[in-house]
């Protein structure tokens, strides 16, 4: 199978002779074709056969252990103007960037099948979704694409129909750090990934082309390319509300996506469907709401810590039919990570276990597996038109300071409220863990243009007709002084979700603080939770002092995206910061309104 579209064939061979494959295949996506990658990969060792008695089809892959995680510093958003990407992006110009990983492509296929996928993010029938097409060296890849994108046959014919689709192309390359780049360039839709198997920067639908490329394309067309989860949330009366959640990579995105609600509101008939876990495209429609869709079909999660009692869903999702990555395995075979009962028999590098050399498995070890192999995988997750949404939330690891959850008075001050998120860094990138970082909507690491352009974006959707979505803020990982976290999050996060859609329906009232509004006395349903009035306190205190000093950090932050920061965004900090001023001066106002 070739390509009726002429650009497509083009570019291929044009890939093809630069990259100089043995062989050259066009993925059809068929069941076919994947079980003979795995069984090749199988053949080759690129995976491993786990028990199959206790988990069919599910395989391990051990990734070099150099290539385990994102490298942001060797990601490059590459605008013909630099202060078109932006203090948040490496910029490099687009005709030395094409020359210096063309440059590691040259020849990079010889001996290996360069394969091409074509592929859809989205629906296949949605107006919401985009296509794309990689080319890549590594059937792992392919794989890890099939599962997390509609791939294949029906994709092509798409892009066929449309002429258009983003170019990626991928190779594994030598694995040396020292040769790898992650290069995007929005004006022409393309990327170039050399040197890493790793899933974000390998899977080119995910972060590059879902986020990066399309959040550019999304600024020119009018909607929004978010990392952020969607969940469905069902209440006694068969109403669902659809909730968007930004969280920085490994802060619980997939757990909350899969949430499995308290025993008293299960009982009470509450339900909870996932429709995504990580990337959310959202575009206004005609009614004024704004509509998502889920731009993946798989979930591409952080293994450990999903156990039976964090994450029951995922746990069941990927009890068959899973790729793993870099987990451990037990004596017997099975896949195994902290947060799981039982022990370790061999490490994710494939060494007999030892504590003395870390964690059985690696912190940022992966499962990818078909979204709906998810016991609550919603039916309205293929819906073309997607999914209207109530309510978006943004939140971070911020472990004082940041109550359990505040609701923006406005659209303009929520756009403020994620402009300003800020989080402790995870194993999901190299680099320290635990260090304090303003991550802003959570797409520091995606955001594939200018921030200062990318708030103005986001407070453009502010129109007289508009019906936008209420817009909240959470921290679930606030510590008490002893280090314990004060709340047990999880399920439990159900409460808070449930005070939000209150809040949309207009049945909670809330309590007006200078810094947003917070649940009032007893609005937050607590029953069958063991939590102490003083914990609650802590949890949804304005600490004033502690705020003063935050609204200016904020400030010094949304300076450095001057000169292209909104006034409109300078006007809310400064409100917030009138506001905690005037509450500083007469104490006993904390419920002022600003
Ligand atoms: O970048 S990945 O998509 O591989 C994982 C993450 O950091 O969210
Ligand atoms: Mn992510």
């Amino acid at each position: 199978m070739a390509s009726k579209l002429e650009a497509l064939g083009r570019w291929v061979d044009d890939v093809a002779a630069l990259t100089r494959p043995a062989r050259v295949h066009w993925c059809d996506g068929s069941d076919g074709e994947y079980q003979g990658l795995l069984q090749q990969m199988l053949h080759d060792g690129d995976l491993i056969e786990l028990n199959q008695q206790t988990h069919p089809g599910c395989y391990l892959h051990r990734s070099d252990p150099a290539d385990v995680a994102r490298v942001e510093h060797l990601t490059f958003v590459c605008h013909p103007q630099q202060h078109d990407s932006g203090p948040n992006n490496h910029w490099m110009a687009p005709a030395e960037a094409h020359a210096k990983i063309d440059a590691l492509f040259d020849g990079c296929m010889a001996g290996r099948t360069l394969y091409v996928i074509p592929y859809c993010m989205g629906p296949i029938d949605s107006p919401l979704a985009r296509c794309g097409v990689e080319i890549t060296d590594s059937p792992y890849v392919v794989a890890n694409m099939r599962i997390m994108t509609r791939m294949g046959a029906a994709a092509l014919a798409r892009i066929e129909r449309e002429g258009t689709f983003v170019k990626g192309l991928h190779s594994t390359g030598e694995l040396d750090p020292e040769r790898r780049f992650i290069m995007h360039f929005p004006a022409e839709r393309t990327i170039k990934s050399y040197g890493s198997g790793y899933g974000g920067n390998a899977l080119l639908g995910k972060k590059c082309h879902a986020l990066r490329i399309a959040s550019d394309q999304a600024r020119h067309e009018g909607w929004l390319a978010e990392h952020m989860l969607i969940v469905g949330i069902e209440n006694p009366a068969g109403e669902t509300h659809y909730i968007a959640a930004a969280f920085p990579s490994a802060c619980g995105k997939t757990n909350l996506a899969m949430l499995i609600p308290p025993e008293g509101y299960r009982r009470d008939g509450w339900k909870v469907w996932t429709v995504g876990d990580d990337i959310c495209w959202m575009h206004p429609g005609n009614d004024g709401q704004l509509y998502a869709i889920n731009p993946e079909a798989g979930f591409f999660g952080v293994a450990p810590g999903t156990s039976g009692s964090t994450n029951p869903n995922a746990l069941e999702s990927i009890s068959h039919d899973t790729i793993f990555t870099n987990v451990a395995v037990t004596a017997d075979n099975q896949p195994w990570w902290e947060g799981l009962p039982g022990t370790p028999a061999t490490d994710w590098q494939g060494r007999p276990y030892d504590p003395a050399n870390g964690p059985a498995a690696h912190p940022n070890s992966r499962f990818t597996v078909r979204a709906r192999q998810c016991p609550t995988w919603s039916p309205q997750a293929e819906a073309p038109q997607g999914v209207p949404i109530s309510a978006i939330v943004f939140g971070g690891r911020r472990p004082a300071l940041l109550p359990l959850v505040m609701e923006a008075r406005d659209w303009s001050h929520g756009v403020l409220m994620g402009a300003a998120m800020g989080s402790e860094t995870t194993a999901a990138a190299t680099g320290a863990v635990g260090v304090l970082r303003r991550d802003s909507m959570a797409m520091k690491p995606f955001c594939g243009y200018h921030y200062g352009d990318y708030f103005a974006h986001w407070l453009s959707f502010d129109q007289p007709a508009a019906k936008l979505p209420k817009i909240f803020h959470v921290n679930w990982f606030r510590k008490d002084p002893s280090g314990a976290f004060l709340w047990p999050g999880f399920g439990d996060n159900m409460r808070v979700l449930e005070w939000m859609i209150e809040r949309v329906t207009g049945r909670a009232r809330g309590r007006q603080t200078a810094i947003g509004i917070l649940p009032a006395t007893g609005e937050l349903k607590l029953e069958g939770l063991a939590l102490d009035q003083h914990q609650l306190d802590q949890l949804l205190a304005v600490n004033v002092a502690g705020w003063q000093a935050e609204i200016a950090a904020i400030g010094e932050y949304l300076e450095s995206f001057t000169p292209r920061l909104p006034e409109r965004l300078h006007q809310e900090q400064r409100r917030v910061a009138e506001a905690l001023a005037s509450t500083a001066s007469s104490p006993q106002r904390e419920a002022a309104t600003p």
